[in-house]
């Protein structure tokens, strides 16, 4: 089995994370958690005394609380990115805010989580900072060539090769209230034991620059179900923002332009784009084909709201973070319901990963109106046009 690169933890060279938080019991449990889970954790009770670490010594991350006396998360983070920018910083809130969203992701803040911390959530998002930050570093300071006994994507690229004629797509139905159907998302699975997590095929694609022909391997197939006797109307294609300067996508003889009036590209925000302005033109280079354009996963990093706001999408995709045991948590429903009623201004909203009946209640209850979950269906290799 292949190994990937830089996601698994090695013991001798343990990450190093720090957190900064004013109450003691919270910076308490987060150290505990995170060392746990085998990094090494320095910890802070304000800001300058996380400056005053960072100063120090090289962190792979930095969680920190954002409501602090003297100086808070965010001055914090603007602090941090004057001295380093690239390091990973994930935000932690009592009171869920767009406001102070907004003013984080501006600086670039990587997570927003909501507290009470859940640990498997905390344990999840550090692991993939700390990834990030190893990727970022070795883009900034690469091995010379010379120096290399082996280029490091050897065997690498012939498992790319092989994922690439094992790619299928599933397709998961997304409802609307009475049951009826809306679309279709198509999301890519991998037969290869070794990538049955898309995100690690998508991960593995990127650090070979080869995600274009992952890309175009999937829409490939996406435009399947357009032909034959059972065509979809409307299908949500995932696709990753470096992605969407693929000339194929515009090409008259690409997989998806003819279709592009049924196709909602959804854009994951969790990688970095070339720039806001680029992006700008480039969705309405995409509008002006026919494409609809949907962001996805909003409400898992501050970076979503920040594309939310300046793409003016037709569709926005709540993550599933925020659905989840949405019945049980006031906070959770006045902030989907405060994003039920910015969308009603830009466009639609549709509730990702619903998976009880209690959630889908409280969905309705703030103004949700579409829906797509396990509670609905599965992703599925067939997709029915009309299920409902
Ligand atoms: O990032 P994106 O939203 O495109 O990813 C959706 C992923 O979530 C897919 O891999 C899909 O299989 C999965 N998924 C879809 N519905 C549910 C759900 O109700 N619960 C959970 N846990 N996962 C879901
Ligand atoms: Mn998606």
């Amino acid at each position: 089995m292949q190994a990937l690169p830089k996601v698994q933890p090695d013991p001798k060279f343990p990450r190093r994370i720090l957190i900064v938080d004013d109450e003691p019991e919270p910076l308490r449990a987060a150290a505990r958690v995170l060392r746990r889970a085998g990094y090494d954790v320095s910890t802070a009770e304000d800001g300058q005394g996380a400056l005053t670490g960072l100063s120090r010594g090289r962190f792979d991350a930095v969680v920190s609380d954002i409501s602090m006396p003297g100086m808070d998360g965010i001055a914090l983070l603007r602090s941090i990115r004057d001295v380093d920018p690239e390091v990973p910083v994930i935000l932690l809130t009592g009171v869920p805010a767009i406001e102070t969203a907004v003013q984080a992701l501006d600086h670039g803040a990587y997570k927003y989580l909501v507290k009470p911390i859940n640990p498997e959530q905390l344990v999840d998002v550090a692991a993939k900072a700390v990834r990030l930050a190893a990727s970022r570093r070795d883009e900034m300071e690469p091995i010379p060539s010379s120096k290399r006994l082996f280029h490091p994507t050897d065997g690498l690229s012939s498992t790319l090769e092989l994922a690439l004629t094992n790619i299928r797509l599933v397709f998961q139905p997304i409802v609307k209230r009475d049951g009826a159907l809306f679309g279709h998302e198509a999301l890519m699975r991998c037969n290869l034991p070794q990538l049955v997590n898309p995100e690690a095929l998508i991960e593995m694609a990127n650090s070979l620059h080869r995600l274009e022909e992952l890309g175009r391997t999937a829409r490939r197939l996406a435009s399947a179900v357009f032909t034959g006797k059972k065509r979809l109307d409307t299908l949500f294609v995932n696709i990753h923002p470096s992605e969407l300067y693929d000339g194929e996508l515009l090409n008259p003889n690409g997989a998806l332009t003819p279709h592009a009036p049924n196709i909602v590209l959804e854009i994951t925000e969790r990688a970095s784009v070339r720039s806001m302005g680029d992006l700008q033109q480039r969705v309405a280079e995409l509008r002006a084909a026919g494409y609809r354009i949907a962001i996805d996963d909003l409400g898992a990093g501050y970076a979503g709201l920040s594309s939310f706001i300046q793409l003016e999408p037709d569709v926005v995709k709540v993550d599933m973070s925020l659905v989840r045991d949405v019945d049980q948590s006031k906070k959770k429903q006045r902030l989907i319901e405060n994003l039920v009623q910015l969308c009603g201004e830009m466009g639609t909203l549709v509730v990702e990963g619903v998976e009880t009946t209690a959630e889908r209640d409280a969905l309705f209850a703030v103004g949700c109106r579409l829906m797509q979950g396990y509670l609905f269906a599965r992703p599925a290799p067939n997709p029915e046009p009309a299920v409902f």
